[in-house]
């Protein structure tokens, strides 16, 4: 069904781009629309790779390898080490594309090029090829609602009413009244007419009604799917297509597009995607839809928890026993829409950051860390705005550079780059870095806390417990055994009670080390004592009476 669907597209699309009539203005650079079809297929990671932790990485503050300040490609590769002992098994990397923007890259003057300052195509292929061999995947942030007003086809667009590419971005003769996006004027004036662009002037919204665009971001996707990119992250899905002044987010053809987008990823297999809807999450997380989306809203109850906020831990323990399968847990972005970095909101406490990452890590499928969450990197104080939570990775204590580079930092540094770093934590077991590195490690040692189902979750006041039941890969189908999970925000010790368990269970401790096992008593009836502040891992084993 998908497969002739993407075929009728690809059709009506060769017929509105190359036969739609209109004129083009020559004196501008002609776009590249050129098809580009399907060349690769099967995946180079295991079934069911995305899985597991991603790191999000903003290539320009990660690592420079050429001394001008930026980060780079290569400066990445060269860090992939860190990445895979860390445990990380994909990557989702903000946009890589020239754009107009010269910071953030969702600007996108050419969608199937890298912008000079990260690299060439040749250090994305090095970059897939080394983080493969790590069993790391790579996902591509995808901009699809929008491109940078200097990209030629927005151009050709704004450059004349009867333009053969004017179709293509969305256009009104007349400035239309009554619109509020985000609490401005979506609509741009022009000396022929208005564009719709509600994020910022200079990035013009696609015309996603129209099937030649789509049928071109499909070619543009495969440019990228071919060279053995794992997937993407979808940029502002719920803002795909608009049908008048009150209904311009969350329109059904948004889940249309997607579900078009999602199929051209299944032609190749394997391949991972997953949306950013901030106001309506779990929608987009659905099977005809995009199939995975950000858990937007569930990372302020993650904060306010840590925090000590009983009530938003309640929040927090019950979100996925309700949520979809696909919803991808995260702390905190690039976007401080969606709070600033975690060591800032929480005063740099390292215990409170600790639980807080066992939290989010343990309860869900797939997880999002953003770079430097791992070693509790704060912003720059010094920065307003999103800047602020996109400074250089902190790799050592050098002052002034913090072994990001051997230059002059594009940006400033951490707030507090010089107390912590990675050098500073790797070897201390008792470091944040290395707090992340355990929990990512005890979902390799318990299969169940990445696939067993989310059950038996409650609070006693400022202590969680659940369980993640079945997903052994062993064989587990009466889902009788898998992992409990108990995490104890306050500061004096809770003694719970572990719902759900049969007669003679054995509690076999995964975490902390040291501590005793437990045994159900022939009721199934068995308690756990939690220290203040800690939280405790054990892996379910029902006893051989049924
Ligand atoms: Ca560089
Ligand atoms: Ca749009």
């Amino acid at each position: 069904m998908r497969g002739t669907t993407t075929l009728a597209v690809l059709a009506a699309g060769m017929l509105l781009g190359a036969c739609g009539g209109g004129s083009s203005n020559t004196e501008l650079p002609l776009p590249d629309t050129s098809a580009v079809a399907a060349t690769a297929s099967a995946s180079a990671l295991p079934e069911g790779w995305h899985r597991g932790v991603f790191m999000q990485v903003f290539v320009r503050a990660y690592q420079d390898s050429d001394g001008d300040g930026i980060g780079d490609l290569r400066g990445l590769t060269q860090r992939l080490d860190h990445l895979q002992d860390l445990g990380i098994t994909g990557l989702w990397l903000m946009p890589i594309h020239p754009s107009q923007d010269g910071d953030h890259g969702y600007a996108v003057t050419d969608y199937r090029a890298v912008t000079p300052e990260y690299g060439t195509l040749a250090d994305v292929d090095a970059l897939v090829r080394e983080a493969h061999a790590r069993g790391i995947g790579v996902i591509l942030d995808w901009v699809m609602n929008h491109s940078a007003a200097r990209h030629p086809l927005f151009q050709q667009s704004r450059s004349a009413a009867d333009n053969r590419w004017r179709e293509w971005y969305v256009w009104q003769r007349q400035h239309p009244a009554g619109w509020s996006v985000y609490g401005g004027d979506p609509w741009r004036g022009t000396t022929n007419g208005s564009y719709y662009a509600p994020f910022w002037t200079e990035m013009p919204d696609f015309n996603l009604k129209n099937p030649a665009v789509v049928a071109w971001q499909h070619d543009n996707l495969r440019f990228w799917l071919n060279r053995g990119i794992d997937g993407v992250r979808v940029d502002a899905a719920g803002n795909l297509v608009e049908n008048g002044p009150a209904a311009w987010e969350h329109q059904d053809d948004n889940h249309a597009v997607l579900a078009g987008t999602r199929a051209v990823l299944d032609r190749y297999g394997g391949r991972y995607m997953v949306c950013e809807a901030p106001s309506q999450p779990q929608r987009y997380a659905a099977a005809d839809s995009c199939g995975a989306a950000f858990a937007f809203g569930h990372q302020n109850d993650l904060v306010a928890a840590a925090r000590g906020d009983a009530t938003a831990l309640a929040r927090v323990a019950a979100y996925p026993l309700t949520a979809p399968e696909g919803m991808a847990a995260f702390a905190s972005n690039h976007d401080s829409f969606a709070g600033q970095r975690v060591a800032d909101q929480l005063g740099g406490d390292t215990t409170r950051q600790k639980l807080l990452a066992a939290t989010y890590l343990l309860q869900s499928r797939t997880a999002f860390v953003f770079y430097g969450e791992e070693i509790g990197m704060t912003g720059a104080g010094s920065l307003d705005g999103d800047s602020k939570l996109r400074v250089p990775m902190s790799w050592t204590g050098e002052r002034g550079r913090a072994g990001f580079t051997t230059g002059t930092p594009f940006r400033a540094l951490a707030g507090n780059a010089a107390t912590h770093h990675v050098e500073a934590q790797q070897a201390d077991p008792a470091s944040l870095l290395s707090h992340y590195r355990a929990v990512i490690a005890l979902r390799r040692a318990l299969p169940s806390l990445v696939a067993g189902r989310y059950a038996h979750a409650s609070t006693t006041g400022l202590a969680m417990q659940f369980q993640r039941r079945g997903g052994d890969p062993v064989g587990d189908p009466a889902e009788a055994g898998g992992a409990w999970v108990g995490i104890n925000h306050g500061d004096t010790a809770v003694t719970l009670d572990l719902p759900g368990l049969t007669a003679d269970t054995r509690l076999v401790r995964h975490w902390p080390a040291g501590a005793p096992d437990a045994v159900a008593d022939g009721t199934g009836r068995v308690q756990v004592t939690l220290a203040g502040r800690s939280f405790a891992v054990m892996r379910i084993e029902p006893g051989a009476s049924p």
